[in-house]
Formats: C-alpha cells, sequence, structure tokens
C-alpha cells in the first residue's frame, strides 16, 4: 500500500499520531503534491462523513476529522493556495452571526464544503451583519451561511438575512442564506427568512450544491 493511501486509510481511522507521520513521510519522500494530498485528505473526509450519515461515527468524529485535516494540510506549505487555484464548485460565504462565538460546528461544516471543492470565505464567529454585507459586495458568493447555536444568535440571522435582502436590488443578485448549527430547525428557518437550514455538516453541503445546480439549470 502506498504511503498516500496509507494516509487515507488512518485518516478514516481517525488515528491522529499515524496520520501526522504518513503525512511527514509523504512529503519528505517527495511522493505528493499539494493536490494530491488535499484529494486524498478530502477523500478521507468524505468516507469520514458517510460513516456519520450512516450512523458509525458521532459527531465527536466529524469535529476530530476536521481537525485532523486542518493539521495534515498545515504540514504542507502552499497547500491551501493550490487548493484555491483548483476547479470550484462555487463559492460560500460563512461566519458565526453576532453575539455567537460557537466555532467547532463551522469549521467542520467549512471544512466539508472545502472537501466536497467549495471555495470557502470564513468570516469566523460574532460576526456583525454589516460585515456579511460588504464581503457579499466584495466577493459575491454563491451562497451565504450563517452559523449560529444561541437564542441571540437567531436574531442576528434574521438582521443579517434583512440586511442582505434589502440590498439585492443594489447588489444585482439575490445570494441565497442557509442557516445551520445544532440548535436551528424549520420554524427558525421561516422566522430568520432563510432559503434553507440544517443541522448537519454533509446535509448542508447538499443543500449548498442543490442551490448551485438551481442556479444554472
Ligand atoms: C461546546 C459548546 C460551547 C463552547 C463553544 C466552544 C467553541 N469554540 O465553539 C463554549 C463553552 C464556549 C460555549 C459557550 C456558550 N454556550 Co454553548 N454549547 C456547546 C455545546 C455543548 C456543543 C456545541 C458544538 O460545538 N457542537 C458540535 C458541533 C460539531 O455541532 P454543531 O455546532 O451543531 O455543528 C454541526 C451542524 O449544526 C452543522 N453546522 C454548523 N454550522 C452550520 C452552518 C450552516 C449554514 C449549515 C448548513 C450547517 C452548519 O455542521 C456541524 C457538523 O454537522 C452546545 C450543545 C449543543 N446541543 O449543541 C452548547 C449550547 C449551544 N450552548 C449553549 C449556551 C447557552 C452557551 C452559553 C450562552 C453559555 C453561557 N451561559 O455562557 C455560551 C454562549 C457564548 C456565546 N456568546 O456564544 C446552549 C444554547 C441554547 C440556546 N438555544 O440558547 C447549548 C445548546 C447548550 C444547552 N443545551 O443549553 N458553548
Amino acid at each position: 500500500m502506498g504511503t498516500l493511501d496509507e494516509l487515507y486509510r488512518a485518516i478514516v481511522d481517525l488515528d491522529e499520531e499515524r496520520a501526522l507521520e504518513l503525512a511527514r513521510r509523504a512529503i519528505s519522500q517527495d511522493q505528493t503534491t499539494p493536490l494530491l494530498m488535499l484529494s486524498t485528505c478530502q477523500q478521507a473526509l468524505r468516507m469520514v462523513g458517510e460513516r456519520y450519515e450512516r450512523g458509525k461515527y458521532f459527531l465527536t468524529a466529524l469535529v476530530l476529522a476536521g481537525e485532523l485535516f486542518k493539521e495534515v494540510l498545515e504540514l504542507m506549505p502552499g497547500i491551501h493556495e493550490s487548493a484555491m487555484h483548483g476547479p470550484t464548485q462555487g463559492k460560500v460565504l460563512l461566519g458565526t452571526v453576532q453575539a455567537d462565538i460557537h466555532n467547532i460546528g463551522k469549521d467542520v461544516f467549512g471544512t466539508a464544503l472545502r472537501s466536497y471543492g467549495f471555495e470557502v470565505i470564513d468570516l469566523g464567529v460574532d460576526v456583525p451583519k454589516e460585515r456579511f454585507l460588504d464581503e457579499v459586495r466584495r466577493s459575491r458568493p454563491d451562497v451565504v451561511c450563517l452559523s449560529g447555536l444561541i437564542l441571540a444568535a437567531f436574531e442576528s440571522m434574521k438582521s443579517t438575512t434583512r440586511l442582505i435582502r434589502a440590498h439585492d436590488k443594489e447588489l444585482a443578485y439575490r445570494p441565497p442564506v442557509v442557516i445551520g448549527g445544532g440548535t436551528v430547525d424549520g420554524q427558525i428557518c421561516s422566522y430568520v427568512g432563510a432559503d434553507s437550514w440544517s443541522t448537519d455538516a454533509m446535509e448542508g453541503v447538499r443543500i449548498c450544491q442543490e442551490l448551485l445546480k438551481a442556479k444554472t439549470d
């Protein structure tokens, strides 16, 4: 088995020590390129996601895999840049809304989006609505994804969505808004005025894919 195959297996098995050792080996022996490494990690993460969907892995596995993914990629200078220059499925603007500092799920979701080829602009946590609007103007994302878990976040999601909707004309397009985080549901989605919602990173990826498909159809 090649080193990259072994790396794939180690990530799928969430064996951090072995994955990092194999990644270092692949790099030092010149057995990989940034894109090959990225694609190995992406495939491994997809498998972890599938296991999670099938109920074979729990949420902690997604968190661990997300962290592991970042750690492996960080061993490889320039990999983030090459990821960005690769073919992209679309651009997603992501952030945890104002008043909320939960970032674990947002980061897992961001990693899942990247592993499926999306370019992700992550504004971080506690992001004011005006910052979202400014970034929509600047980057013209295909989808705006708002993350949040606490009650105050739902108000921020609503005011952020309203602000973006109020500027559809000026923007000359209507970026769909998707909300997510373990505590959102359909009722909150209606309250916020968002286009869709999810409490699951893999489902969130599928929603973004569908929104993009609807745009190009
Ligand atoms: C860990 C945690 C914290 C950590 C956060 C650490 C960090 N760096 O993020 C700390 C300790 C800081 C924290 C603080 C607080 N917390 Co807290 N916290 C949690 C806890 C236990 C887990 C959250 C988590 O990380 N889950 C794991 C991730 C992977 O899951 P996830 O976020 O749901 O994300 C998944 C999906 O939702 C999806 N996803 C995420 N974002 C998005 C976005 C989009 C667009 C899509 C499509 C999908 C998507 O992808 C992820 C993978 O599938 C939850 C319990 C719970 N039920 O969620 C409480 C919880 C969210 N916290 C809660 C509270 C009350 C607080 C505090 C107010 C406590 C306090 N009194 O200070 C503060 C808030 C501070 C603030 N201003 O934000 C409440 C919120 C209740 C409510 N509705 O208001 C919860 C629900 C606990 C509870 N049952 O009471 N918390």
